[in-house]
């Protein structure tokens, strides 16, 4: 799927400078959404049109786990949880959205065309139609039919470590399908633009095989995506309940207001959640990332392997994050 080079993958050692504009997003993957992104940053665009294009860039690719290409519930329908904010604090949201492609672009909806925020299953679907997106067919993708179909031998609901990090272990990696593994990615991108403004969007199609109905962190403001245009902003991936648990991003956000820089506001969130149960936290994975108002960067996760890609002026990488345990 990539057409990375392998600089890209260096995973440089990081002390991030201050510098706008600045698009940061969650994995690997979000070397080619930064890309996108960036080609509207880069000629004074706004941010919130930058995140948005950058997730409708990855939900249309052949991706695991975001867009309808992305690996269906337990049930075997393909579900999408979307949300955006900008910088006046305006959100929108959908959750367990089906057949619709661009789940962003019906959040954005949500946010600039109604009084609501957040939108879910057949209602958000009939918003959708009703505003112009087209309804798709539902038919899986051909990587998620056999994914699926592996899936269903053993019907196992365990969530991989770091899965999403793709060009290490993720779902185009043959072991994936011959443990039917339990899969999950998500893009969460937030950006500040040359005005100084900043926005965020998250698109995913949640943790794959997950019981229908579920709704993770991602489509929920100050849970999977929190903006503050006096602050900064954050984003997360990993296991979506546990960050719904500490509503944590809108904590990143609180923790840069008192002064952390992102990436310590970062660690104190993933210590608040290492901090509820540290036996089960080894065994499961959240990452978030930050952006504050000067252009800085942070992350952080429980553990090895979470990965982020940013791009601005002079940077254009994936980076590794620091872990907790
Ligand atoms: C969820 N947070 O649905 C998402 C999954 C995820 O990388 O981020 N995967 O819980």
């Amino acid at each position: 799927m990539s057409s990375l080079g392998l600089s890209s993958l260096a995973f440089p050692a990081f002390s991030p400078p201050a510098e706008k504009p600045v698009v940061i997003s969650t994995w690997d993957s979000g070397m080619e959404v930064n890309a996108e992104a960036w080609k509207i940053l880069s000629t004074n665009g706004t941010a919130l049109d930058a995140v948005e294009a950058g997730a409708r860039y990855i939900e249309t690719l052949n991706d695991c786990c975001v867009g309808l290409k992305g690996y269906p519930d337990r049930d075997g329908i393909v579900t999408l949880d979307a949300c955006i904010m900008d910088q006046h604090s305006n959100c929108g949201a959908v959750a367990g959205l089906e057949k619709i492609k661009h789940a962003i672009s019906v959040a954005r909806k949500v946010m600039q065309s109604t009084p609501h925020v957040l939108l879910v299953g057949a209602g958000a679907q009939q918003f959708a139609v009703e505003n112009g997106f087209p309804l798709e067919s539902g038919e899986l993708s051909e990587d998620a039919k056999r994914a699926y179909a592996t899936w269903l031998k053993s019907s196992r609901y365990e969530p991989v470590i770091n899965i999403e990090n793709k060009k290490q272990n993720g779902p185009f990696a043959p072991s994936f399908f011959e443990d039917g593994a339990l899969n999950h990615d998500t893009m969460g991108l937030i950006a500040l633009d040359s005005s100084n403004n900043l926005s965020g969007g998250v698109t995913t199609s949640g943790m794959a095989f997950k019981l229908h109905g579920r709704v993770g962190d991602s489509p929920v403001i100050g849970a999977g995506l929190f903006v503050d245009n006096e602050v900064g902003a954050a984003t997360s991936s990993g296991l979506g309940e546990e960050v719904i648990r500490i509503c944590g991003t809108h904590l990143v956000v609180e923790f840069m207001r008192q002064g952390n820089s992102p990436e310590m506001a970062c660690k104190k969130a993933i210590q608040r959640i290492v901090s509820r149960d540290r036996q089960k936290a080894k065994t499961l994975q959240v990452g978030f990332l930050a952006i504050n108002k000067k252009g800085q960067v942070g992350a952080y996760a429980i553990q090895e392997g979470f990965v982020y890609s940013i791009k601005n002026g002079t940077q254009n990488e994936v980076v590794k994050a620091k872990f907790l345990i």
